[in-house]
């Protein structure tokens, strides 16, 4: 670069004997249409790309076999095994798990069934990354953001919150556990044992709720 420069400096500085006004060229039109669009087409080709992969990959099935709501909050999340769309707080069947900074929570997943997280927060705003999945999404309060996969490898995988939400962001972290659908079953029934069941606390208020916001 700075050879570039001295040697524009040195080469092409004004001549002390001629004074004429060097050649001045403006107005190239053929130019001028090829930097309009050279962009545009750029722009076109890659907006082409990342809608169609997008698409893909925030599909959502309209039956998956499992519906998980997670719930981001400070500085931890929340798992509700769900039956059905919309969680109901008095039923005892939808398992849910709560973690706390101190105590990383596991989000126990069937091999090979499909599964939608949905996402929700009610203070700030989180990202739920389980790293592996190749795959994250904000977790917005107000917005329920949706994705869904189906794990193919047995295993324990690492998670955490990928947007920045307060003191102890670096500490909200969970485990992901891939097991059999009896294991997974087990699982479940062992949390409602525990009493752990209904609607996940901190999660979305139920219909007609007089929280509701
Ligand atoms: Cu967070």
């Amino acid at each position: 670069m700075w050879g570039l420069i001295l040697w524009s400096v040195i080469f092409h500085r004004r001549s002390r004997t001629k004074v004429e006004i060097p050649a001045q060229t403006r107005y190239n039109v053929p130019i001028e249409a090829l930097y309009t669009a050279v962009p545009l087409v750029i722009v076109s080709v890659l907006f082409y790309f990342v809608a169609r992969d997008e698409a893909t990959l925030t599909k959502v099935s309209e039956k998956p076999q499992h519906t998980i709501n997670v719930v981001g909050f400070q500085w931890s999340w929340a798992f509700n095994y769900e039956n059905s769309e919309i969680p109901d707080p008095s039923s005892t069947t939808a398992a849910y798990e709560v973690g706390s900074t101190k105590e990383a929570p596991t989000l126990y997943l069937p091999i090979n069934e499909s599964v939608k997280f949905r996402l929700t927060s009610n203070d700030v705003i989180h990202d739920f990354w389980p790293v592996n999945f190749m795959m994250k999404m904000d977790v917005v309060p107000g917005v329920v953001n949706e994705f869904e996969v189906t794990p193919t490898a047995y295993g324990t995988f690492r998670g955490k919150c990928a947007e920045l939400c307060g003191v102890d962001h670096s500490r909200m972290l969970f485990n992901v556990k891939v097991v059999s659908h009896d294991e997974y079953e087990a699982h479940l029934k062992g949390l409602r044992d525990k009493g752990q069941a209904g609607a996940v606390p901190a999660g979305i208020l139920p219909t007609g709720s007089s929280e509701e916001k």
